[in-house]
């Protein structure tokens, strides 16, 4: 079944506070002023941006961590924001892409657009999992924690109560990890979840990987689909201004393929691309990295090749 969407609404989230490194909260800014509002309108959408969220009313000065968990009531109050409004954007049938900042923000997206599709699966892609918990984070940043929020696993933190544990394990699949923490790899073997590592891209081939993990969890090809895709999953060679790049990742035909096959389903429902930071490395690679967000876009939105 074809998506009915006529209209999208891009979210640009200024937000950094996940991870330690500034600058990732000016992608948005630096995607809507390369042109992605008037290069989807091209390929036939309709688009409201709604503007760069402003989160000065949250109060960011006495935030102490939690466990290890830093920044906690400043990423979970910025995410309860981002689940609001892209949960609104969904319930009134208009497709939320958010351009990030860090990757916590999948928190508020897929909160938001489960609100609306709960039958619906996640593809995440990304050099990460994501997945720590307060007992098994090393770093303390929240960005590297989204998805063990949202399925509701690890010991529960009172200040991310409002995130309910809306993702099922088998709803889940990640595509391009190689970058794991130990407590990482035990939680994913733990829970049973399904993962595409580089070694299966290059065993399989990424049409096979693409069609392996859908086979997974979208078997009749009938759910709803969030593609979260963390920009790091490329190699450092394709989007060089992240800031945690790891080597060995998805050439740019592979990452591309992957938003092309996507958007074949007919199922997308929301999608995220998250962590271009432009203030990390030189010029060259921010307007690559830049271009590559926005191209990944046009590519999960059904920009056609010929
Ligand atoms: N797993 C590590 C590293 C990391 C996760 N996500 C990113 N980096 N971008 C952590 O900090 O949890
Ligand atoms: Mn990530
Ligand atoms: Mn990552």
């Amino acid at each position: 079944r074809r998506v009915p969407f006529l209209r999208l609404k891009v979210v640009g989230e200024p937000i950094s506070g996940g991870q330690p490194k500034a600058g990732v909260d000016h992608a948005p800014i630096h995607l809507v002023n390369a042109g992605l509002p008037q290069q989807l309108k091209e390929i036939g959408w309709e688009v409201h941006f709604g503007g760069h969220h402003q989160f000065e009313e949250i109060e960011t000065t006495n935030d102490p961590p939690i466990g290890k968990l830093k920044r906690p009531r400043l990423v979970s109050s910025v995410c309860k924001a981002v689940a609001d409004t892209v949960g609104a954007h969904a319930k009134n049938g208009v497709l939320p892409v958010t351009i990030g900042g860090d990757h916590s923000l999948a928190m508020g997206t897929i909160s938001g657009t489960f609100s609306q599709y709960p039958d619906a699966c996640v593809i995440w892609v990304d050099a990460h999992a994501d997945i720590n918990t307060i007992e098994t984070t090393e770093s303390g940043n929240i960005h590297g924690m989204p998805v063990s929020f949202l399925l509701g696993i690890g010991t529960s933190v009172p200040e991310f109560s409002w995130i309910k544990p809306v993702l099922r394990p088998e709803r889940l699949v990640y595509i391009g990890l190689r970058d794991l923490d130990i407590g990482e790899k035990q939680l994913l073997k733990q829970h049973g979840i399904k993962a595409f590592s580089m070694h299966e891209v290059d065993k399989y081939g990424i049409g096979q990987v693409v069609e392996k993990a859908l086979d997974h969890v979208n078997p009749g090809r009938d759910r709803p689909i969030h593609l979260s895709f963390d920009v790091d999953a490329l190699d450092p060679s394709v989007a060089p201004s992240t800031g945690t790049p790891v080597r060995g990742g998805l050439t740019f035909r592979e990452g591309h393929y992957i938003c092309e096959a996507i958007w074949e389903t007919g199922l997308l429902i929301g999608l995220d691309i998250m962590e271009v930071n432009p203030s990390l490395e030189d010029q060259k690679s921010v307007e690559q990295t830049v271009a590559v967000g926005c191209s990944l876009i046009r590519s999960a939105l059904g920009e056609t090749l010929l």
